[in-house]
């Protein structure tokens, strides 16, 4: 078995499980979640330094980063791939990639963690949502066309992986700050309007709730 360290709350743990559920290879997974002492505690600083989820442990090879951790996956399971072969397509699925891991989800989460301090700096907060809707732009832009449920191209690929937390996200966080992710981006809109009531959406939603309770649970406490 595979070892997913991680919880699916994540969005770059939840890019691996859909990677592997699209791939329909979840027998050869386990998402174990983290060791009870948490991303810091020192079995955990042993498989990633950083202290951050994923880790993917296959025998003695040992990963973190979700970007290669995907590709790894990719390469060991060539199967229903999840890339492109075509050359553009292939670089708007990592362009979108990149947009979302260094400019979505990491100032939304910077973002959402200075709202929760004692005197927030709105200034600076609205200046990482404007970076969210910078990178929006650039996604639309990448993307393919408004006419399909997939981001580039005709088929499901990494950046559709990707884009499952991203939606949630905006859902939860985006929305909240008056921000609406879809108007006037015709195409990533398609894409939440015809994926929102897919099985693989709800169980998503399901599961990353569950885990936002928890951990809003753990901050009230800290
Ligand atoms: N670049 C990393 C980012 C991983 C990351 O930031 N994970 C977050 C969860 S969303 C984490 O573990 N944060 C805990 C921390 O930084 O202490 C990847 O793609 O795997």
């Amino acid at each position: 078995m595979i070892k997913i360290y991680g919880y699916r709350l994540s969005p770059f743990v939840e890019r691996i499980y859909q990677q592997v559920h699209a791939k329909g290879i979840e027998d050869k997974f386990d998402f174990c979640g983290l060791p009870d002492d948490g991303l810091k505690c020192d079995e955990y600083l042993t498989l990633n330094p950083f202290g951050k989820m994923p880790v993917l442990v296959d025998g003695d090879m040992c990963l973190p980063e979700s970007a290669i951790i995907c590709e790894y996956i990719e390469g060991k399971f060539p199967d229903t791939p999840l890339m492109p072969t075509d050359k553009d397509q292939h670089l708007a699925v990592n362009l979108i990639l990149r947009m979302l891991d260094m400019y979505v989800f990491q100032n939304m989460f910077t973002a959402s963690a200075m709202v929760r301090e004692a005197t927030p700096d709105k200034k600076a907060i609205k200046a990482k949502f404007d970076e969210v809707v910078i990178a929006l732009d650039a996604i639309e832009k990448f993307a393919s066309s408004e006419k399909n449920e997939f981001l580039v191209g005709d088929k499901w690929s990494l950046a559709d992986c990707a884009f499952v937390s991203a939606d949630f996200f905006f859902a939860r966080i985006l929305t909240a700050m008056g921000v609406d992710a879809y108007a006037n981006r015709p195409k990533i809109k398609a894409w939440h309007d015809a994926n929102k009531d897919t099985e693989v959406m709800k169980n998503a939603y399901g599961a990353k709730d569950k885990e936002l309770v928890a951990f809003l649970g753990r901050i009230k406490e800290e």
